[in-house]
């Protein structure tokens, strides 16, 4: 964690051990439990997070430059926004938007911040013109026909020249595929997690968490009015895209 995402501000943080025990199989849920366990669930589930988090801050950063809304869509306990405000503030406004009550309850508030947070789902939220959207693992958890609608809104509400950063988990072709996976596994047994925790956690995301490929997401980005798409960050699957909006609507 850098400066930025810890300290007295942060969420508090207690162990995941969520599938430690055998459990029935459902449908993995960001309900209470997932939210009071998650900033140590995500930082040891995701390589890289912390990088993650502070890369997006400084690009973030760079694009806002007029003084437009920046959003944090689906903040689950809002790391990014307490980075991005860090660097951008204390009068830049941040919309930060999960469709979670548990994860926006548990988002550490600062009195006369300019940052707001708010529980709603992003399919349905009118967006303002902003200077930064940021999509940081949330659009892997939309159903794939919704994903392309947000992007065209997302497009629409960003001012021409400004910044989408999309971190997605990604989907690989095999032999990569089979190979990723297995590193990602020892990956989370280097993190303490036990086979029965990776295989249990597995399942419950199946369906739940629905990867694309880099190729359908540059394509996706390309449809809905994004150009200049530059990867910035990969660890594993785990994938940062910098998507600029074309200064023409598109058609
Ligand atoms: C981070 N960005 O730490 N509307 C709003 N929120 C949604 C929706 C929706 N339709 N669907 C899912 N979410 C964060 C991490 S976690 C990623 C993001 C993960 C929310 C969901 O409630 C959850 O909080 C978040 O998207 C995904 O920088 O857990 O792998």
């Amino acid at each position: 964690m850098t400066p930025e995402e810890s300290g007295p501000d942060s969420p508090e943080r207690a162990p995941d051990a969520l599938y430690a025990a055998p459990r029935d199989a459902e449908r993995f849920r960001f309900d209470a439990e997932v939210a009071e366990v998650f900033q140590d669930m995500v930082e040891r589930s995701v390589p890289g997070y912390a990088s993650l988090v502070h890369g997006t801050a400084v690009l973030g950063g760079r694009y806002a430059q007029t003084g437009a809304i920046c959003y944090d869509l689906g903040c689950s306990l809002g790391a990014v926004t307490r980075a991005l405000s860090a660097r951008l503030g204390a009068t830049h406004p941040i919309l930060a938007i999960d469709s979670s009550p548990d994860m926006i309850a548990r988002c550490p508030r600062v009195s006369g911040s300019p940052v707001q947070y708010r529980c709603a789902d992003i399919r349905e939220v009118e967006l303002e013109s902003a200077d930064v959207v940021v999509l940081n693992l949330t659009l892997q958890f939309l159903p794939p026909e919704d994903r392309l609608p947000l992007l065209h809104r997302i497009a629409e509400a960003l001012h021409p020249g400004g910044a989408l950063i999309l971190t997605e988990k990604l989907r690989f072709d095999e032999p990569e595929e089979s190979l990723v996976q297995k590193r990602y596994e020892n990956f989370k047994r280097a993190q303490g997690y036990s086979d029965l925790e990776i295989s249990q956690k597995r399942t419950a995301l199946e369906q739940v968490l629905v990867r694309d490929s880099l190729p359908i997401h540059r394509e996706r980005l390309a449809t809905a009015g994004f150009d200049s798409v530059t990867v910035w960050f990969q660890c594993l699957h785990f994938t940062s895209m910098l998507a600029i909006r074309r200064n023409a609507t598109p058609d």
